[in-house]
């Protein structure tokens, strides 16, 4: 019997199925069909920082959740430090925002060496283990360290960066070897793993033979796995009768256009550009004025990093000049609001919007913007804003694309979608709809696990 072992940062709670986002219930299903584990961090601190980490497993349908609480330093090293201080912002491509210590690399090898030393004895020999994203980069190198000679597969949830990026990182070399030892690689989109092959070619003089790469006397198979959403359940939610907080918002709007936006708060996602934007269009175009409300949810995270506090002063400063500048005493353009809404509001407060504004400035996939069109009304759809620079853009070819740095396409995009006719926008939107169901998070599942079974290793290697 083949069971999955998935490991990720964080670990969802087990049965909690109402408040889970697609991609975890894609994976617990794939767990709980073929049996298996789900490693993590519990997001707990221990106090006590001499002490051997603890596990704690919880089974549930078929599945032993295991959880490991971390020392406050290896949350500040490992999490803090070197994932969100280093890593992310630089796979971003912001070198600007990327600080690297040499203590915080340290205690990124040791927490996924932790994560190693819990793991290994619970692998049994026919078991598949799938890594996820860049919290964990090394851990099967950690894992055959201590013997493990299973298939073990890597999906990065975010870009790759362009090879001078990467080298910034002085621990660049190492990591790439980490993935090498991965014996499939998925990433988001093509460019990012071109990103990576161009990297091995020019730092290591390794030759990727299409997508594999033989070296350090491995094979490792690096592929393309666009993540997506579970498209029937946004659908459903959308189809519903509206929540009683989609009812107040419509309420509020009294008749204007809806403009939204939903996005982690976090600086890759461009939301003062965005926000700069709606104002370039106010300029533009003052017929509009009290006739649409731009609606910005996003929830706050990872408040630990000094960038995310910044990146909050700044979206309240751009809303409140903007607010301060076209508003008047009964309508604000702007609203930001940072509480989370729940999915199924959600869906519906997508359905509500006239206008999907998704302008991350790099984005590894970005799921807001499918979840935008699954959630749309066949017979009157909205329109989607979408950067060029997320990885959906290369799916959702109906998005009127926009360059996020450039506020006066983005203030003509706004307009364009304000007077879009509805035969436009049911001939953007109904190929879209039609990609995302054949699509969603399930295909993606099956997809990279039906790569990372043995059998199809065979038939690739002959
Ligand atoms: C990373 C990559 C990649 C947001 N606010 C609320 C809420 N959300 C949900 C959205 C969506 C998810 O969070 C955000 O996913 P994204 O894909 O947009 O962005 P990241 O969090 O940065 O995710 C990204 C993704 O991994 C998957 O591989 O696409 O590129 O950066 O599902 O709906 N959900 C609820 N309330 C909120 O207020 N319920």
């Amino acid at each position: 019997m083949q069971r999955l072992i998935a490991v990720s940062n964080r670990v969802p709670k087990p049965g909690d199925r109402y408040t889970s986002g697609g991609l975890s219930v894609a994976l617990r299903n794939a767990l709980e069909r073929a049996g298996g584990i789900w490693l993590g961090w519990s997001g707990e601190v221990q106090e006590a920082p001499d002490s051997e980490p603890k596990a704690q497993t919880t089974r549930f349908n078929n599945v032993d959740y295991v959880t490991v609480d971390l020392t406050r330093r290896d949350e500040e090293e490992y999490y803090n430090g070197f994932a969100n201080r280093a890593l992310w912002p630089l796979f971003h491509h912001r070198p600007g925002l990327t600080e690297f210590a040499r203590r915080d690399m340290a205690g990124y090898y040791r927490v996924n060496q932790i994560f190693a030393r819990i793991l290994a004895p619970m692998v049994r020999p026919n078991d598949i283990i799938w890594v996820h994203d860049y919290h964990l980069i090394p851990l099967a190198s950690e894992l055959r360290a201590l013997g493990v000679k299973n298939r073990i597969g890597f999906f990065l949830h975010i870009p790759w960066p362009a090879p001078e990026l990467f080298t910034i990182l002085p621990n660049h070399a190492r990591l790439a070897v980490n993935l090498v030892n991965y014996d499939l690689v998925g990433f988001q989109t093509k460019p990012f793993m071109d990103n990576f092959i161009a990297y091995l070619k020019e730092e290591m003089n390794i030759n990727a033979q299409g997508c594999l790469v033989e070296a350090f006397g491995r094979i490792c198979q690096l592929g393309v796995y666009p993540i997506s959403i579970d498209t029937q359940e946004f659908i459903r939610f959308a189809e519903a009768p509206a929540s009683a907080i989609a009812r107040r918002l419509e309420a509020s709007l009294q008749g204007r256009m809806l403009a939204l936006s939903v996005d982690r708060l976090d600086y890759s996602k461009g939301i003062p550009q965005r926000i700069d934007a709606i104002g370039r269009f106010l300029e533009l175009y003052p017929e509009y004025h009290n006739r649409i409300t731009a609606l910005q949810i996003a929830p706050t995270t990872r408040e630990a990093v000094p960038e995310y506090a910044e990146i909050n002063r700044e979206v309240a400063e751009a809303a409140g000049r903007i607010n301060g500048r076209f508003g008047d005493i009964d309508w604000g353009p702007i609203r930001y609001i940072n509480k989370s809404i729940g999915r199924a509001t959600l869906a519906h407060l997508y359905r509500a919007a006239k206008i999907g504004v998704v302008t991350p400035l790099r984005d590894g996939m970005n799921l807001v913007s499918k979840e935008y069109i699954a959630a749309q009304d066949p017979r009157d759809p909205g329109v989607l804003i979408l950067s060029r620079f997320a990885g959906a853009a290369r799916e959702l070819r109906g998005a009127l694309q926009v360059n996020p740095y450039d506020i006066d396409g983005v203030a003509h995009a706004l307009r364009a979608a304000c007077e879009m006719s509805l035969e436009e926008r049911i001939a953007r939107f109904e190929p879209m709809l039609q990609h995302l169901k054949i699509y969603d998070v399930h295909r993606w599942r099956d997809d990279f696990i039906h790569a990372l079974t043995p059998d199809h290793a065979l038939a690739m290697s002959a």
